[in-house]
Parts: structure tokens; C-alpha cells; sequence
């Protein structure tokens, strides 16, 4: 049957088709686009295992001690540390999917700076925070909110870490990230049956493990950075890729 001058039925759906199945090679090829993140807390919050879980799936060994995140410095007198090197890893969940490249930077209080140089020295768009529920195991134990609070301090304040070339201190000036991923880690320890009925419902943010994170978040929104905030288990691989990937939607 002719439909329009010159086209077939048959040939008008061979080209919807062929047309679709481009579309669709072009739509999953955006996933493949490198993303750079950046995931910066507290030492012992969980990065390295975060980074294990996105490297390869499945339950991560208990990280002891000695697994614990350290950096050199760049030479023997030298304050600065060496920057460790990002890796891509591809993260897939409900449909969505994405690659990104990030790297694992310790989280003891010497090498906060070294996350800022990060952020700008890769133009990280994407900034991970993890945090775990030690506050609510000991009300004085600060960890979680000096990290939180330095990347909150930096990030309004524009300040510029040592060890950046005269471009990328230029750039720093400018730089800010596009969103704050704010990761309640180690959800198998702290997540309870009410906890988890407000993580189904969608109100995980109303959790009091993150009411000492409020204020920040408040100073995030001030200077314009969005910040979605969910609940994992890095370690057993409990909402992980979901929480990064919808986080990177905002
Ligand atoms: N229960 C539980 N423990 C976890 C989870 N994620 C990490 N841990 C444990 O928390 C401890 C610290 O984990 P790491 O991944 O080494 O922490 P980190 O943030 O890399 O620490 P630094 O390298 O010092 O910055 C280890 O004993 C991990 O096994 C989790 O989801 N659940
Ligand atoms: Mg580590």
C-alpha cells in the first residue's frame, strides 16, 4: 500500500525502526560518559569499602586497621600529600546507569585538603559525602560533622587548597560542585524497622541521624548547591548504585 509519494508501509517501518534502534544506541551511549565524582568524610565512615562496592559487587570484607586510607607526601619535606589516582566504575540500578570516575582519599582530618584539591583538580561535579551513625552512639564523638562542616566551609567560602597550578587556582574561583550526595553509610547497623518505613516512604531525610547535618545542608542550600540525602550499606551492597545514581539526578 502507498502510503506518502514514494514510501511503502513496509519501508516508512523499517526506517521508524532503524531510527529508534540509533536513538536508543545514542541514549545508552550518554551512560558511558565519564561522570567525575568525588567521595570525601570521616575516616572509618566507609569510603574505601564504598569504592570496593562499586568496583565489584557483593559483600566487602570487614576493613581493618591496617586497611585504613594513607597518602605519602610528595617529598620529604613537604606538608603536601600525593593525590591518589581516580578510577572508572560503571554503576547500574532500576533502569538507570552510569560511569564514573572517582578515587579513594582517606579521611583523617590531614588529607581534608586533599579532597578540595581533588574537586578542582578533576572538576568534580558530583560530591559524595558518607557519613555513619557514630554521633548516635556517642553525642560527642564530632567526626562526621568536622568532615561535613569543612566541605560546607570550603565550598561557601571559595577557599583555595595549596598544591593547585596557577590554571586550576583560577578555575578553583569559580568551581563548585553541581550537587552534594549526603550518604548515611552502614544502614544494616543503625536503619530500624521505623527507619525503614520512612527510607520506603521517601522521608529518610526526616531520620534524626541526619539532624546535626541540618544546619550545613541549610548553608549548601544558600549557596545554591542541591543536596540529596539517602541511606546505604556499603558493605553488604544494601542501596548503594540506587542512592548514587538518584542523587545524580538532582
Ligand atoms: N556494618 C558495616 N560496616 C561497614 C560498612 N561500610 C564500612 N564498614 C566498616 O567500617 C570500617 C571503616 O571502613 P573503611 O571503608 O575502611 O573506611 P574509610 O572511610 O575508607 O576510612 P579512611 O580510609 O580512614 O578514611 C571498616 O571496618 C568497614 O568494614 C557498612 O555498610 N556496614
Ligand atoms: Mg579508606
Amino acid at each position: 500500500m502507498e502510503l506518502l509519494d514514494g514510501y511503502s508501509g513496509d519501508s516508512m517501518a523499517y526506517e521508524i525502526v532503524f531510527a529508534h534502534g540509533i536513538w536508543q544506541v545514542l541514549a545508552r551511549g550518554k551512560n558511558f560518559i565519564p561522570h567525575n565524582i568525588g567521595v570525601y568524610g570521616a575516616t572509618e565512615s566507609g569510603k574505601t569499602t564504598l569504592d570496593k562496592q562499586f568496583t565489584t559487587k557483593g559483600e566487602i570484607r570487614e576493613l581493618g586497621l591496617l586497611d585504613r586510607t594513607h597518602h605519602d607526601k610528595t617529598h620529604l619535606l613537604s606538608k603536601e600529600r600525593k593525590l591518589p589516582s581516580a578510577t572508572k566504575k560503571h554503576i547500574k540500578s532500576e533502569g538507570l546507569e552510569r560511569t564514573i570516575v572517582s578515587s579513594d582519599i582517606g579521611g583523617h582530618v590531614q588529607y581534608h585538603s586533599m579532597w578540595l584539591r581533588d574537586m578542582i583538580k578533576r572538576k568534580v561535579t558530583t560530591v559524595v559525602i558518607v557519613v555513619d551513625h557514630r554521633h548516635l552512639i556517642d553525642s560527642e564523638n564530632l567526626a562526621n560533622q568536622t568532615a561535613l562542616g569543612y566541605l560546607v566551609r570550603a565550598l561557601s567560602t571559595k577557599t583555595i587548597p595549596k598544591g593547585l597550578t596557577l590554571r586550576q587556582r583560577l578555575r578553583a574561583k569559580k568551581y563548585a560542585p553541581k550537587r552534594i550526595i549526603l550518604l548515611a553509610n552502614k544502614a544494616d547497623e543503625w536503619l530500624d524497622e521505623d527507619g525503614y518505613d520512612l527510607w520506603d516512604k521517601g522521608f529518610i531525610a526526616r531520620h534524626s541521624i541526619f539532624d546535626v547535618f541540618r544546619e550545613d545542608m541549610y548553608a549548601l542550600h544558600e549557596v545554591h548547591i542541591p543536596v540529596y540525602i539517602d541511606a546505604i550499606s556499603a558493605r553488604y551492597g544494601w542501596n548503594v548504585e540506587n542512592a548514587v545514581l538518584q542523587g545524580m539526578k538532582i
